[in-house]
């Protein structure tokens, strides 16, 4: 190490209580097999936090929870399980099987998440093993969808032919394989038999974590590859984002960008949510490593004494970005190139019909939120079951918690869309542009760090918006609009044109000022504003853009350059529609 990069061993570890629990864990073991056969509907606290590694976390329905007070009950206990998909991409039997499963043994619903994979809410603690094995059997995992080490991969999931896509995917599977947890535990507690219950790990040699060590990271990392024309991973958020740099065609390398993130404590100053820095540039061939290289950084030098530092973007910006790329080329083993002065310049949701290069055609079919359910008014799931069924071909989930059904020949397109129509589930041509281009967190009922509503209030929040959109003539207007259920961001909503941020009981943050691009973080507009004026708060925003806006600028860009004060003003003056 050089003289100014710290020494790990100098600093004097007082642990986090979490950071005890993985050492002592026998390398995520836990005593979670012991739980697993015990009659009790819910595990206790150390394996909680284990749990999560193996892509589980332990919740309770909290619209119940009044009522089961009231009758004298306790708390109404299910697993949360998350898969690890990279880049989306499943095929149909995987979409059939995870169906399958979440009516069975869940809640009857699907949720595509923001960062491209599938939760199913609701299983039973003596169903968690059984609905790990059913994914497993599909050639799926749950490993390492939570917890403090490398999630699920994003990638543009766009389908086409040609070397410059195959590359990105290519790179995600790569990277999903390195940076994979190593230990036998994930093996022996869900896919073998032991009636027992009792484990002691078996396997795994000497060094059973020769990435992680017994600790694994301070915290969860994510990381995210774009093309700088489709940005629709949102690189600037991802611990480490990949961004392709193309020539003639190529990829002939990747303009690395280190220490995004969104998560804040509004009050925790030391918090804050940041974009990614751009660090270097790598060859293809370095990708790999250079990941490593991050990743041991943060593993070595990242905070394990207080969690809500412990991302890797705090010790980037505690660094900055110069000393942290320094450590990196350490742990490279030579030094690294400067970044190109390629960068994001365009975001496509990949909705709709779209051409993939070799006479076949996508359809991204815009999903609410990302909940797959079915109701009185459409089927959404039966619709899906019968794509599947129908084409049998390979889906992608986009970062925008949408689904794209992939290589329909030109004389099927038809067909397509009559499934979704028959099943009365909106097509993405008849869904308004500003309900696409939302997204919304899980939130309430079944997060446990939710304040207010997400999901399930944010749809109708864009009933009431559409029509003043319209009659100010902004219908057609590309802004994203996002919401979440508390400040930890999990629908990426600090760098968004507009957000809603839960903050109090029935109350929000308005944040305006981010962009579709996701290349600028937006401003307080106002904060603890309530449920039944935050309509009236955000058509004020609106008519100011429309009466102010400057040639083409975007929602974001408006609202960035008049600044929060004027956009105040501006709103409170412009002609309502
Ligand atoms: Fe998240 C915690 C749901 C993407 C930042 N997130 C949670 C938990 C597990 C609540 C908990 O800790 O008890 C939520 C489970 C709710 C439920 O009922 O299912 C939860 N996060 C989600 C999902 C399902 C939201 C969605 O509706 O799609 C997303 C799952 C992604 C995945 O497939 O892996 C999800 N979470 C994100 C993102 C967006 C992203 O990664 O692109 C972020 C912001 C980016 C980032 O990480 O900085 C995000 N989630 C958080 C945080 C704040 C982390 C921080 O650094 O402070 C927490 C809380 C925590 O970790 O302490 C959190
Ligand atoms: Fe839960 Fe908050 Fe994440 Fe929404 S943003 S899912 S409320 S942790």
């Amino acid at each position: 190490m050089s003289t100014d990069t710290p020494n790990a061993e100098s600093k004097p570890p007082k642990l986090s209580a979490v950071e005890k629990i993985k050492d002592e864990s026998r390398f995520l073991l836990g005593t979670i097999g012991t739980e697993l056969v015990e009659p009790s509907d819910h595990f206790n606290k150390d394996n909680l936090q284990l749990l999560k590694f193996h892509g589980t976390y332990q919740q309770d329905d909290r619209d119940l929870r009044a009522q089961a007070k009231k009758a004298g009950g306790g708390k109404a206990f299910s697993m949360m399980v998350r898969c690890r998909i990279p880049g989306g991409r499943m095929t149909s039997d995987q979409l059939l099987a995870q169906l399958d499963i979440c009516d069975q043994l869940g809640n009857a619903t699907l949720k595509i998440t923001t960062r491209q994979t599938l939760q199913i809410h609701g299983i039973l603690k003596s169903d968690l093993q059984k609905t790990i094995r059913r994914i497993n059997d599909m050639q799926l995992s749950t490993l390492a969808a939570c917890g403090d080490v490398n999630r699920n991969i994003m990638c543009c999931p766009a389908k086409r032919v040609g070397s410059v896509h195959a590359d990105l995917e290519k790179l995600t599977d790569e990277l999903t394989f390195a940076l994979a947890p190593q230990t036998p535990a994930y093996h022996e507690l869900w896919l073998t038999d032991d009636e027992t219950g009792e484990k002691t790990l078996q396997g795994g040699g000497e060094v059973v974590e020769p990435l992680y060590g017994p600790r694994y990271l301070p915290r969860k990392f994510k990381i995210g590859i774009a093309l700088p024309e489709d940005n629709c991973i949102d690189i600037y958020t991802q611990d480490i984002g990949f961004l392709a740099v193309v020539r003639n065609d190529k990829i002939i390398g990747y303009n690395v960008l280190v220490g995004g993130g969104m998560g804040t404590t509004p009050s925790a100053k030391k918090t804050f949510p940041a974009l990614g820095k751009r660090m270097a540039f790598v060859a293809p061939e370095q990708a790999v490593e250079v990941a490593k290289a991050i990743l041991k950084v943060q593993r070595d030098y990242g905070n394990r004494e207080d969690r809500k530092v412990a991302r890797m973007k705090y010790l980037v910006a505690n660094w900055g970005v110069e000393k942290f790329r320094r450590a990196v080329e350490e742990y490279f083993g030579g030094p690294l190139a400067d970044c190109t002065e390629d960068d994001v310049t365009e975001f496509d949701d990949h909705m709709g019909w779209q051409e993939q290069g070799d006479g076949k055609w996508s359809y991204g079919l815009n999903i609410e939120n990302g909940r797959l359910y079915d109701n009185e008014n459409h089927q959404l799931k039966a619709c899906l079951r019968a794509i599947c069924h129908q084409f049998k071909t390979e889906l992608r989930m986009t970062g925008h918690q949408s689904i794209i059904v992939t290589d329909i020949d030109p004389a099927d397109k038809d067909k397509l869309i009559s499934i979704i129509k028959e099943h009365r589930v909106p097509t993405t041509e008849e869904t308004s542009t500003v309900r696409r281009w939302s997204i919304a967190c899980v939130a309430l009922p079944t997060c446990g760090l939710a304040i207010t509503e997400s999901e399930r209030r944010l749809p109708t929040i864009i009933d009431q918006l559409e029509q003043p959109l319209a009659k100010l003539g902004l219908d057609k207007e590309r802004f994203t609009l996002r919401m979440t259920g508390c400040p930890n961001g999990c629908a990426r909503p600090y760098n968004a044109d507009l957000a809603l941020v839960g903050k109090a009981k029935d109350k929000y943050t308005v944040f305006a000022g981010g962009g579709w691009l996701g290349h600028r973080l937006a401003y307080v507009y106002k904060d603890l504003v309530s449920d039944d004026t935050v309509i009236d708060e955000l058509v004020g925003i609106f008519a100011a853009f429309k009466a102010n806006r400057e040639g083409n600028e975007s929602l974001g860009d408006f609202c960035a350059r008049v600044g929060r004060e004027d956009l105040e003003t501006l709103a409170a003056t412009a002609p309502r529609p």
